[in-house]
């Protein structure tokens, strides 16, 4: 029996891979672990049963033996300490690594998923234009420092971690928006890492999904 990820039936993004068990899929890939998909209607991520999985409701969850885990990041966190390949060897590097998938999820994400969730609830009224402007405004001056940061290198630090898994994850939910091709550096990052063999393996899984549902 292998360990279970929970992942959306249908997915609201019809398999563009941008829900969150798309991340913890990629990181399973790139450290080779074999896993089974849960996967659950939005009323299923209501019910009791799964709320004692996760408080809020949501996916993705991780089950492996007693251990029952949610929250995207600490799953992955979980995996790559778990495992070797994600995370660099020495203790310095390695917090180093996890300080940015800290920085993807609590300074990045924030205001890339205001700006989604405008689109979502906001896009009807007549003062959307308006504070669109704003959002990417907001999101461009992350996408900016972080562009600097990684200058011509082609990870964050070093060799590629669970770091740059999340921020890669974190910047695809701009695809739409353009906005991440407006910084070459970046979008040239979000193209290698979306390259490797192992994202392209989870992006297939995820995709199967919308296509046999
Ligand atoms: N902080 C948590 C984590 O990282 O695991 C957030 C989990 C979360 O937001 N889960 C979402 C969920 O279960 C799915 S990923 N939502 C259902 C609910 O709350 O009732 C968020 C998401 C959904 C859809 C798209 N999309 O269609 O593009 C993108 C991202």
């Amino acid at each position: 029996m292998h360990p279970i990820l929970t992942a959306f039936a249908t997915s609201p993004d019809r398999g563009q891979g941008l829900a969150r068990d798309m991340r913890v899929r990629w990181a399973l890939e790139e450290l080779g672990i074999a896993y089974d998909v849960q996967l659950l209607t939005f009323a299923e991520m209501k019910e009791p049963a799964h709320r004692t999985r996760h408080p809020f409701g949501q996916i993705p969850t991780w089950q492996d033996g007693d251990l029952q885990l949610f929250e995207s990041g600490a799953i992955i966190l979980h995996l790559a300490e778990q495992h070797p390949g994600l995370l660099p060897a020495d203790a310095n590097g390695r917090m180093r690594a996890i300080v940015w998938m800290f920085a993807a999820l609590n300074t990045v994400e924030p205001p890339i998923v205001e700006r989604s969730m405008a689109w979502v609830l906001e896009r009807e009224q007549p003062w959307y234009a308006q504070r669109l402007v704003m959002l990417d405004e907001r999101v461009r001056r992350r996408l900016q420092e972080l562009s600097t940061r990684l200058g011509d290198g082609p990870w964050l630090d070093g060799a590629f971690s669970s770091g740059d898994l999340l921020m890669v994850s974190v910047l695809l939910r701009l695809k739409s928006s353009g906005i991440v091709d407006e910084f070459p550096g970046l979008a040239d990052y979000v193209a290698r890492a979306t390259a490797r063999p192992a994202y392209q393996r989870a992006f297939a899984a995820q995709l199967a999904v919308f296509q046999n549902a």
